[in-house]
């Protein structure tokens, strides 16, 4: 059963299909095998047995009714000459044709040894009738008709013919017998053959239909690895591995989605660019080790400043990262950029050389509109770009917010004090 396993799908179907359709045309050939054989002991028990009693039983009513009648009544002229002819006449038509008829029934040797006597006596009985017929056409009265001889003569015959009749009854029940016996054996047979066959072909549908719930549990298997599979790589592929954040590739991704949402929406849209202040002294200051740990706490402070669940933060490279807020207004967001500025700055990671603070601090460029059919997406990351340019001009360690992206308006310019630039 090894190789039911090896075949692939299509064949285990075929195979199972193959196996089916086996199954029935063995029980269709065995059937109609026993069906023939029943037929042919019906015919041997029809034509060999019980139509040959009847012939037998025919003859012997004519011979010891009609005729034996019909010359008793002529003897006593009860009836008339051309009545007792015409009678006798048919009547050995009728023997002649019934006997003829049973002899070219199927017989054994030994059955013909008899018979060819029970023919002899038949010819010479019926030469007695015939005689009789002779007499009748010769206008000889027939008063005179020995009745010893008439009675001697249907005796003898009755006799012969009752010989043959019993042995035909015996014959008759040794058949049916048979029949019977041969009829409860071929049940049997085709009873255990079926099963047989039903057993057989059963096991191996279940085999096959085994086998072919295996290879689906293992497909289905293999399919949900490789949706986790593909999972785990879309995250990895969406995930900066420094800082665990969103990469620039999820931000395309997103940000073009969210923009496209909130022009649908007609809602707020606001996104921040944030740039690490004199990062290039802090590497020099620190190392490029250090540099990194800076990033990932900068991640972490970014991470915990925006937790709602449409807030996005991303590194788009460097020490630059990104911040895409919806359905948030321009004074919320101004808000979380300024709260932003000071969560970092909590967190004191210190940055000797830098010529802001002595820790680290970030410079943001923000830009909060509401999204319409007419809103460009590049033109947001450009005014950010701007405004975080405006903020870097301006002492750093602060943001620059505008809801304009045409006008090239600035909204409000905030350092880390609260102080604001006009
Ligand atoms: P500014 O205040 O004008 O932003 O000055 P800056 O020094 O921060 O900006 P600049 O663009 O001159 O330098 C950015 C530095 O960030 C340069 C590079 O060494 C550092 N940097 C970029 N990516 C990484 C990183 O993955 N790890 C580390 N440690 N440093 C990085
Ligand atoms: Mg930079
Ligand atoms: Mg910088």
């Amino acid at each position: 059963m090894k190789f039911i396993e090896a075949l692939k799908l299509k064949s285990k179907l075929f195979f199972l299909f193959f196996l089916i359709t086996l199954g029935l045309v063995i029980i269709g050939i065995m059937g109609r095998s026993y069906v023939n054989d029943m037929k042919k002991n019906i015919d041997a028990l029809y034509f060999g047995s019980l139509v040959p009693v009847t012939e037998l039983n025919s003859i012997l009513n004519t011979y010891h009714g009609t005729l034996f009648l019909t010359l008793h009544k002529a003897k006593r002229g009860v009836i008339s000459k051309s009545e007792v002819f015409e009678t006798i006449q048919t009547s050995l038509d009728e023997i002649n044709k019934k006997w003829q008829r049973y002899k070219s029934h199927y017989k054994t040797e030994e059955e013909m040894q008899y018979i060819d006597y029970a023919d002899m006596e038949i010819q010479r009985t019926n030469h007695y009738f015939q005689k009789v017929m002779d007499l009748v056409y010769n206008g000889k009265d027939l008063q005179h008709l020995s009745i010893k001889t008439l009675e001697k003569t249907v005796f003898d015959i009755q006799l012969v013919l009752q010989k043959l009749l019993r042995y035909e009854i015996n014959v008759a029940h040794y058949e049916r017998q048979k029949f019977l016996y041969t009829y409860k054996d071929i049940m049997k047979q085709i009873g255990f053959i079926l099963t047989f066959v039903i057993v057989g072909v059963l096991a191996v549908l279940w085999y096959v239909f085994e086998s072919i719930q295996n290879d689906h549990n293992r497909l289905e298997k293999t399919a949900r690895k490789l949706k986790i599979a593909n999972k785990k790589l879309e995250n990895v592929s969406y995930t900066d591995t420094l800082t665990n954040l969103h990469n620039r590739r999820y931000f395309n991704f997103i940000f073009d989605r969210e923009v496209k949402r909130a022009k649908r929406s007609r809602t707020y849209i606001s996104f921040m660019m944030v740039d690490i202040d004199f990062f290039k002294q802090y590497n020099d200051t620190y190392g490029h080790i250090e540099g990194d740990m800076a990033l990932k706490k900068v991640a972490k402070v970014l991470r915990a400043s925006f937790k709602r669940p449409s807030d996005y933060v991303f590194r788009l490279g460097g020490e630059e990262f990104g911040i895409l807020l919806s359905d948030t207004d321009a004074s919320n967001t101004a808000r979380l950029a300024r709260e932003l500025t000071e969560n970092i700055k909590e967190v004191k990671i210190p940055h000797e050389n830098s010529l802001v603070c002595e820790y680290l601090t970030l410079s943001i460029g923000v830009v909060c509109c509401i999204a319409d059919s007419a809103l460009d997406e590049e033109v947001i990351i450009s005014r950010a770009d701007e405004m975080l340019y405006k903020a870097k001009e301006t002492g750093r360690d602060r943001y620059v917010i505008t809801t304009d992206l045409s006008k090239n308006e600035i909204l409000m310019e905030e350092c880390a004090t609260q102080e604001q630039i006009a």
